[in-house]
């Protein structure tokens, strides 16, 4: 069995005051440790602040499902086939030999988190992240969804043409036993007309209102069918165009649920499966760029405490900006433009290969380095008061995003991208790029950290500790997950607050929130015992 795919059992123990364990839950107490800056007539006058919080995890994990829209694409197929490999122990011949299954790509599976250091040597001690918290096995998540494509999932896996041909042999018997996808919701404008040919297993009817009851009862049936305790559902169909966000109709939780009564055109497929997951109180997830999340969506899984995250998996040249811009600008070199061109042959690019879709991907592609820039008015002028449009943003480096479709080269998607940027004195630089791997090699890892993390976070709850005299029972996080961040382009986060971009930052947060479940300080590398005497 790889490292990744193995089993470990539940071995950390904390021992502090502030870390009780019971049978049914992990308690800890966490200081959250800040500083409030007043900043007036240039001068900052800082107050170190810190808050204390108590979590409770639910130790023992349901028996979850993973329901996705799209299970038919390339990513949905490769998901369950990489997940049966890895359940039923099946290698591969490859012309460099023989390939055992892994969950390499996830950092849930195949990364780890420095819990502190040996003080007999001195030495740092790692374990996998999956071992901080009792975390859902991948092999153990039971695989249901719909596509607007009735090919059964074997015949999917071997459309997709990602995976080895060797793999696909000995594991097409277990896709075929998957079946077909449930038939799906289809409202051709919303994603490229060259779709059009696959769509052969749609419900029928464009009453939105019986679509939505028809969806909500699909995940009713299969919570059921396979006796779940939870059951994430998951966007990886199609990249959708925006909707348009208007007065009335998906401005507002009411307003959205009347607009599906109504039928109304611009409530999205992917709109009306989040809202059938928050009436059925399980968390959905988007994959993709489009703004599903319409105000009145956030609203109403705001008001049924039903968990929603996204948006659009940060997997390959996104995921490498997000930490190259924010070098570069941390570094105190100032990025002067980052152009960024990929071409791909899946039917991923072939749906992108149309305006309104591509218009979806540029915007979440292109949100990335915002909060770099803005975090550095050293090198980039802020916006000038009352400034409107793009000015409204201050000084930001000329990005731009190019997507081509390329038949020939399938799934195995290439990205090349520019950093051009002013050094010292009027120097510049030029960084290049060039990126080539299987787009849902690194994408479906993904799709399983967010399914394994999104459950894991349905067992977390919190209070202000007894102290602060202000909240006495536990209660579930807020509804719009950011600590999904780290896995997505364009993150969702709490209206109002702000949006990070970095990677470094994002698993920082995320590793800092599991050890704060356990009673343990995140991360510090001040590292202070190795800088004294
Ligand atoms: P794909 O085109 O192979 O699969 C999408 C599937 O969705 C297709 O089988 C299609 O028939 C189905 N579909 C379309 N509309 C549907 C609907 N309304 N209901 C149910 N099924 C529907 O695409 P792939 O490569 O699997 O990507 C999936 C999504 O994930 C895309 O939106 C893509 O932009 C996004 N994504 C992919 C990444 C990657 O690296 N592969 C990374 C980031 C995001
Ligand atoms: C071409 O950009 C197709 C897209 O779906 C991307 O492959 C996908 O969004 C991954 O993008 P990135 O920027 O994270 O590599």
């Amino acid at each position: 069995v790889h490292p990744t795919s193995a089993r470990r059992p539940d071995y950390i123990t904390v021992q502090s005051e502030n870390t009780v364990y019971t049978p049914d839950h992990i308690t800890s107490k966490f200081f959250n440790r800040g500083a409030d800056v007043i900043v007036s007539d240039g001068q900052f006058t800082v107050t170190p602040t810190s808050k204390p919080y108590e979590f409770q995890t639910t130790r023992k994990v349901g028996k979850t499902g993973l329901m996705m829209i799209g299970l038919g694409g390339n990513n949905g197929s490769t998901l369950c086939a990489t997940i049966l490999a890895n359940k039923h122990q099946i290698s591969w011949h490859t012309k460099d030999g023989i390939q055992q299954p892994n969950y390499i790509g996830s950092v849930l599976r195949a990364s780890t988190v420095r819990l502190g250091s040996d003080p007999a040597t001195g030495k740092e001690v790692h374990v996998p992240i999956s071992d901080v918290l009792p975390m859902v096995h991948p092999d153990d998540l039971v695989l249901g969804g719909w596509d607007i494509s009735g090919i059964p999932m074997d015949q999917a896996m071997k459309r997709a043409r990602v995976l080895e041909y060797d793999l696909q042999r000995q594991v097409a018997p277990h896709m075929a036993a998957l079946g077909s996808p449930l038939p799906s919701i289809y409202y051709p404008d919303f994603i490229a007309a060259n779709q059009e040919a696959r769509a052969d297993n749609v419900v029928p009817g464009a009453d939105k209102q019986a679509h939505l009851e028809h969806i909500r009862a699909d995940i009713r049936r299969f919570k059921k069918d396979n006796a779940l305790d939870r059951v994430i559902v998951f966007w990886t169909a199609n990249t959708e165009r925006y909707s348009d966000i208007i007065p009335g109709v998906n401005d507002t939780a009411d307003n959205v649920l009347a607009a599906i009564k109504n039928s109304h055109s611009e409530v999205s497929p992917s709109t009306l499966f989040a809202v059938a997951a928050i009436l059925e109180g399980e968390p959905f997830v988007n994959g993709a760029p489009q703004n599903t999340f319409v105000p009145g969506v956030i609203a109403l899984s705001e008001r049924e405490k039903s968990f929603i995250g996204g948006d659009d998996l940060k997997s390959g040249q996104t995921k490498l900006k997000s930490v190259l811009a924010e070098f570069l600008v941390n570094a105190g070199i100032k990025p002067l433009s980052i152009a960024s061109y990929n071409h791909l042959g899946n039917n991923d690019g072939h749906n992108l290969s149309a305006e309104p879709q591509f218009k979806s991907k540029e915007i979440s592609k292109s949100s990335v380095v915002d909060d770099m820039v803005d975090a550095n008015r050293l090198l980039y002028k802020p916006p000038q008061p009352g400034a409107k449009g793009k000015a409204a943003k201050g000084e930001h480096p000329d990005h731009i995003v190019v997507i081509k479709y390329v038949p020939a080269v399938g799934d195995s998607k290439r990205a090349i991208d520019e950093y051009y940027s002013e050094i010292f004195c009027g120097g510049r630089q030029t960084i290049n790029i060039f990126n080539e791997c299987e787009d849902s090699l690194l994408a479906t890892p993904l799709i399983l950290d967010l399914t394994i993390l999104t459950e894991l976070l349905t067992r977390v709850k919190y209070r202000a500790a007894a102290e602060t005299g202000e909240q006495k029972d536990f209660a579930p996080l807020y509804p719009v997950l950011s600590l999904l961040s780290y896995m997505c382009k364009a993150p969702l986060v709490k209206p109002g607050t702000d949006v990070v971009n970095s990677l470094g930052r994002q698993r920082n947060a995320l590793e800092s929130f599991l050890k704060a479940c356990i009673g343990l300080e995140g991360s510090s590398d001040l590292l202070l015992e190795t800088r004294i005497w």
